[in-house]
C-alpha cells in the first residue's frame, strides 16, 4: 500500500516555507489526524513503537518540514526515548494525545533550536485569538515550559497579569543570545 503524502500542489505558489502562523495551525492538524492512524492497536495511546511510526509517518515528516523549514531525517526509538519519557508526563509508559503534542513540539522545537523563539512567537499567537498581543502569564510559561526554555528564565514572568508578551519574548530572545 503506498499512500503518496498530500503534496500541496494548490499552495504551491504560496510555498514560502517561512514558519508562519498558519504552517503551525496546519502542522499541528496534520499531527491530529495523523494520531488514529498510528494508534495500530487501538487502545487510545501511542506506545514508543507507535510514536516512532507516527513521527517518522509522511504526513508528520512534512509538517516537521514545514514547521522547522528543515529536510527530515528519520528518528529511531532510541532518538525519541528521551523527549518520550518528557513528553509521559503521568509515566504511563504511553502518550496521551495531549503528551505525544508534547513530544511532537520538543521535536520539532529541537530542529529550530537556533531560533525557539519564532516558533513561541507563532504558537503564542495561536492562542492569542484576539491578536491583542495580550496574554496572561501562566499561559505563556506553560508554552514556553513545553518549547523547553530553562524555567530560570521564565521565574520573572508573573502568572497573573496581563502581558504584552511579544516584549518578553524579546526580553528572553536577549538572555539565551548572552548564554555561551
Ligand atoms: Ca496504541
Ligand atoms: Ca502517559
Amino acid at each position: 500500500m503506498t499512500i503518496l503524502p498530500a503534496r500541496p500542489s494548490q499552495t504551491a505558489e504560496v510555498q514560502d516555507k517561512t514558519m508562519t502562523l498558519l504552517n503551525v495551525i496546519s502542522s499541528l492538524a496534520r499531527a491530529s489526524s495523523a494520531w488514529e492512524l498510528y494508534d495500530t492497536n487501538r487502545d487510545g495511546v501511542l506506545s514508543l513503537e507507535e510514536t516512532e511510526a507516527l513521527i517518522n509517518s509522511a504526513e508528520i515528516s512534512q509538517a516537521i518540514e514545514l514547521l522547522t523549514n528543515t529536510s527530515c531525517t528519520y528518528y529511531t526509538a532510541a532518538d525519541l526515548d528521551p523527549y518520550f519519557r518528557r513528553a509521559d508526563t503521568d509515566n504511563s509508559g504511553t502518550l496521551t494525545r495531549t503528551e505525544f503534542l508534547a513530544l511532537y513540539l520538543a521535536v520539532a522545537t529541537e530542529r529550530v533550536k537556533k531560533n525557539p523563539l519564532l516558533l513561541a512567537e507563532a504558537l503564542l499567537g495561536f492562542i492569542d485569538t484576539d491578536k491583542n498581543g495580550v496574554l496572561e502569564g501562566g499561559e505563556i510559561k506553560v508554552l514556553l515550559t513545553i518549547l523547553g526554555f530553562p524555567a530560570i528564565l521564565l521565574l520573572p514572568i508573573p502568572d497573573f497579569i496581563k502581558l504584552e508578551y511579544k516584549a518578553i519574548l524579546r526580553t528572553i530572545g536577549s538572555m539565551l543570545e548572552k548564554r555561551p
